[in-house]
Formats: C-alpha cells, sequence, structure tokens
C-alpha cells in the first residue's frame, strides 16, 4: 500500500511539472492562457454587453480591468505584475510605450475593418502608420457647466474659472497634463510647454484656484455633475455628452484660449499572452455596427467612420462632439514631452493636490 501511495504521488508530482513546463512554454510564444484575453481600459469606457457579445462569439474569455490616468496605466504595465493583453493608452503615452519598447506592432492583415476608420484619425504623428495602434474613441479637453447654478455668470475661458463666486463650485480630472495644462493654457502658454518658470507660474495660479475646487475625481465626476452637486467640471468631452444626456440643463465649451485634442487608441503591450485574441478583439470593436453601439452607450466620439451611419442623426452632428477639422486643428495634442518633463509635470500636480489639504 504505501508502495503504492508513493506512486501515485511521484505520477502527481511529474504532471504538475509538466503542465507548469507547458504552461511557461505557451505563455512564452505569446499564445497561453487557453482562452482569455486581459483588456486594460480606462473607466465607464465600453458598453460590457458587447464584452459578453464577443464571449459568445468566439469563445474567448474576457478579463476586464480599468484605469483612470495614462500615468497609472503605464506604471501598472511597466511593472509587469499583470500581464494585458490590449491597453487603450492616449497619445503621448502611446509614444512613451513605444520607445520604451512596451508594445508590439500589430499586424493589419487581422484587423480588415481598420477600414472603417477615418482617414482623420489614422497614421498621426505619434504612431506613424498604425505601427502599434489603432484608433479607439477621440475628443477634446473643456469646461461643462451647468447655467441653472450659474445664474447669468458666463463660461467660455479657462480664467473665468477663478471668479471668487465659484467657491466650492469646481471638480477637476485627476490627471496631471489636464489640470496643469488648463493652468498653462489659462496663462497663454503651449499645453507641452517645458519651461519650468512657466511650469512654476502655472502650478502657482492653480493654486489660487483652490477656494473654489469642490473635488478632484475620477468617473465620478458624472454623476457628481448630473446630481448638480457642482456647478462646473473640467471633463473630457466624452463624460459631457453623456452627462448632459442625464441632464438637459447642462452645456459643454472647449475654453476660447485653446484646450486639448487626444486620441485614445487600442495596443497590444509587450507582455501580452494571447496576441491572436487581442487582435480578434481590437477587430471586433472596429466593427462599424459593434463601434455604433459602443459610441451610443459610452458617449465619446467615435473616429470610425462608417459607425456614424448607425448612430443618431442629432449625436454625430453635435459639433460640440464632433468638432471640424477647421476647429480641431487650433487645438494642441499632447507630445510627448520626455521622462524628466513628464516626471515634472506629476511632480508640480501632486504638490498642488497637496497644497488643498
Ligand atoms: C473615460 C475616460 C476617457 C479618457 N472615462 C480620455 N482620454
Amino acid at each position: 500500500m504505501k508502495k503504492l501511495i508513493h506512486a501515485f504521488l511521484v505520477v502527481m508530482l511529474v504532471s504538475i511539472v509538466l503542465l507548469v513546463i507547458i504552461s511557461k512554454l505557451n505563455s512564452s510564444h505569446g499564445y497561453s492562457s487557453g482562452n482569455t484575453v486581459t483588456i486594460y481600459n480606462w473607466g465607464d469606457y465600453i458598453d460590457e454587453e458587447l464584452i459578453e457579445r464577443f464571449e459568445e462569439e468566439t469563445g474567448t474569455k474576457v478579463i476586464y480591468e480599468t484605469f483612470d490616468s495614462n500615468e497609472a496605466m503605464m506604471t501598472k504595465i511597466a511593472q509587469g505584475g499583470t500581464t494585458y493583453d490590449i491597453a487603450v493608452p492616449s497619445e503621448y503615452m502611446i509614444d512613451k510605450m513605444r520607445e520604451e519598447d512596451l508594445l508590439i506592432p500589430l499586424d493589419h492583415s487581422k484587423l480588415p475593418n481598420l477600414q472603417y476608420i477615418d482617414e482623420r484619425f489614422m497614421d498621426l504623428p505619434f504612431d506613424p502608420s498604425n505601427k502599434y495602434s489603432v484608433p479607439y474613441f477621440w475628443g477634446t479637453v473643456g469646461i461643462v457647466y451647468n447655467p441653472k447654478l450659474l445664474e447669468d455668470m458666463e463660461i467660455s475661458s479657462w480664467n473665468d474659472l477663478w471668479n471668487p463666486e465659484l467657491k466650492n463650485q469646481i471638480l477637476l480630472i485627476d490627471g496631471a497634463r489636464e489640470v496643469i495644462g488648463m493652468g498653462l493654457n489659462s496663462l497663454g502658454y503651449s499645453l507641452n510647454d517645458t519651461n519650468k518658470d512657466h511650469l512654476i507660474e502655472a502650478k502657482r495660479k492653480l493654486d489660487t484656484l483652490t477656494p473654489n475646487v469642490k473635488a478632484i475625481v475620477g468617473d465620478e465626476t458624472r454623476m457628481l455633475l448630473a446630481n448638480e452637486e457642482a456647478a462646473i467640471g473640467l471633463v473630457w468631452s466624452g463624460d459631457a455628452a453623456d452627462i448632459m444626456w442625464e441632464n438637459e440643463d447642462l452645456d459643454y465649451v472647449v475654453p476660447i484660449e485653446g484646450s486639448n485634442l487626444w486620441f485614445d487608441n487600442m495596443v497590444i503591450p509587450k507582455t501580452a499572452k494571447n496576441i491572436e485574441a487581442a487582435h480578434q478583439f481590437i477587430n471586433f470593436m472596429l466593427d462599424p455596427e459593434i463601434a455604433a453601439q459602443n459610441t451610443e452607450y459610452v458617449s465619446y466620439s467615435t473616429p470610425n467612420k462608417e459607425a456614424l451611419n448607425y448612430m443618431p442623426e442629432d449625436m454625430v452632428t453635435d459639433e460640440r462632439f464632433y468638432p471640424s477639422p477647421e476647429l480641431t486643428e487650433k487645438l494642441e495634442v499632447y507630445e510627448n514631452l520626455g521622462l524628466k518633463n513628464l516626471a515634472y509635470y506629476n511632480e508640480l500636480f501632486l504638490e498642488f493636490k497637496m497644497h488643498r489639504k
């Protein structure tokens, strides 16, 4: 009997070792994890019904996690703890990730639905020929405001936010580029300014906004503004569109001094384990009807030209959310300012947050 138990234990041990070796070998070829695909996306940035549909159609299980800033996303991917098959960074971060060798070139032959993307969103300077990324959503940064709570106050400039009557009325995005950018723009500087004196001046100016800042938040912004718990929010355009569906009293403006035009694209990080399924998922999201459903759900602006035909007319003709090329030309796209400068933006933003406490 003892011998039998011994033999059984040996067989068990050998099987376990073999299993571990097989799974390691598979993952080093990028095709492990049987049938799962792990996706890392911004919060509130997909219609979850589409995840289920992808799972049903392909038999691939989706593991879905969210982040709320490019910086947080990049740190987690660089650490490599969780291995993501898809992530959705914005342009300057795609450039930075490529520079740090964190991305895998895409196989365009597996992405036939790429033909539906408007040329205007392809081959942009942050990723020539879309070697590493395909467009997901795009938009602007601006101010959503509630005229009902503001009486006759006009909101059209970044500097309007410094009005002392707005005490405790403003919600800010928890993002270094957005907030420091607002400070820079309000002084007439570029969103990509790296001049230290200008950056310090912007940070000092932001410190004086503190009495008006109610909170620095992530995805809760939508709910707080729609429920009229604050009168003003610094937001990404799609969040504004969504809030305005909830509460028709609100409006959205891109300030006259200028603002940010951004593009969020899907990429496959270097650590991906299921490259095949990652391409499949990306191509699925590029399908015009799927993209239209996703866009109606999240309210951001789709780069998928064909998808526009499946969407309500009033949504796609709204210039606040589908600004013309002439309007977007006046806006600035964030550039990858390099490790040191980006770290400095983060440092100033942290100091600004501390100043509030
Ligand atoms: C979605 C956030 C969109 C991010 N909640 C804009 N880059």
